[in-house]
C-alpha cells in the first residue's frame, strides 16, 4: 500500500486491509513523490478526478495479481472482489445503497476540509509546502491558507451543517432497528469504514478544542466516541 507521508490520516484502505486480514506493507510518500511512484506502477492519470488530482494516494499494488489500484473506493471494491472469503464490506445487495452514501461522504469532507486545511499544511514536509499552498489556495479561489478556515457566523453555519450530517447518519444507522450499531446492522460495512476514516481524520488533524471536534464529542449523546472505539481493533498499523 502506498500512503501519503504527511497525510497518515484518511485510512479507509488500511481499515479494509486490517478488517479483511490481508497482509500488507506500507510505503510512505510525500506529495512530490506521488506521481513518479504511480508512474512506476504503470498507472495512468485519473481523469475527471476530484480537484483534477491526476495521481493520488492511497494506491495499492497487489503482488498476487500484479495489479495496481488507485482511489480508496476502487481499492476497497477490488479487495472485496479479489478476496471474497474475507470480512465482507459490501454484503450482497448493499452496493447500490452504499454507493448512494458516497454523496454524504463527500459532504462530510467538504464540511470539515476548510476548517482543517491549514492544520494539514503544518504536517506536510518542507519540500511539499509550496505545492500544497499553491494548489489548495487555488481551490479556494486564491484565498490565503491562513484565511480559509471559517470564523464567526460562517463557522456557526458549518457546525450546524456538521451536526445535521452526524444526526442524519446516526438516524440512518438507528433505522436498522434495535441492536444496529452500524450501517451494516450488527457488523460494519464500507459506509462505516468511510465514516470512521473521516472522523479519525478530523480528530487526528484538528486540536481537541476545535468546535467541530467538540460537536463530534457531544453529538448524539456521545455515540461517535463509542462508535470509533469499536474500530480500535482494526486501526493499528501492521506495517
Ligand atoms: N478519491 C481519492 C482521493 C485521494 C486524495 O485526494 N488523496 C490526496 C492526499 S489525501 C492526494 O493524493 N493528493 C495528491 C495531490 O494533492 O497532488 C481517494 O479516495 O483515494
Amino acid at each position: 500500500m502506498i500512503m501519503g507521508e504527511s497525510l497518515r490520516l484518511l485510512e479507509s484502505v488500511r481499515l479494509a486491509l486490517n478488517m479483511k486480514g490481508i497482509p500488507y506493507t506500507t510505503k510512505w510518500v510525500n506529495f512530490f513523490e506521488i506521481e513518479p511512484e504511480m508512474r512506476k506502477l504503470g498507472l495512468p492519470p485519473n481523469e475527471g478526478a476530484w480537484m483534477d488530482l491526476k495521481y493520488t494516494v492511497p494506491t495499492i499494488y497487489d503482488p498476487n495479481t500484479q495489479r495496481a489500484v488507485t482511489d480508496s473506493h476502487k481499492i476497497n471494491t477490488y479487495l472485496e472482489d479479489q478476496y471474497p472469503d474475507t470480512f465482507p464490506l459490501f454484503p450482497k445487495g448493499t452496493r447500490a445503497l452504499q454507493a448512494a452514501f458516497d454523496l454524504t461522504y463527500g459532504q462530510m469532507l467538504n464540511t470539515i476540509f476548510p476548517s482543517i486545511v491549514f492544520n494539514i499544511y503544518s504536517t506536510v514536509c518542507k519540500q511539499d509546502k509550496a505545492y500544497f499552498r499553491t494548489t489548495r489556495e487555488a481551490w479556494f479561489g486564491d484565498v490565503r491558507l491562513e484565511d480559509i478556515a471559517p470564523k464567526g457566523e460562517k463557522l456557526e453555519e458549518i457546525i450546524k451543517a456538521w451536526e445535521k450530517l452526524l444526526g442524519d447518519i446516526g438516524g440512518w444507522i438507528d433505522a436498522g432497528g434495535p441492536g444496529a450499531g452500524y450501517f451494516g446492522g450488527d457488523a460494519p460495512v464500507q459506509a462505516d469504514v468511510d465514516i470512521v476514516a473521516m472522523l479519525m481524520f478530523l480528530t487526528k488533524i484538528a486540536p481537541a478544542d476545535h468546535s467541530l471536534v467538540k460537536s463530534l464529542e457531544t453529538a448524539g449523546g456521545g455515540r461517535w466516541r463509542v462508535y470509533l472505539g469499536e474500530f480500535s481493533k482494526w486501526t493499528a498499523r501492521s506495517a
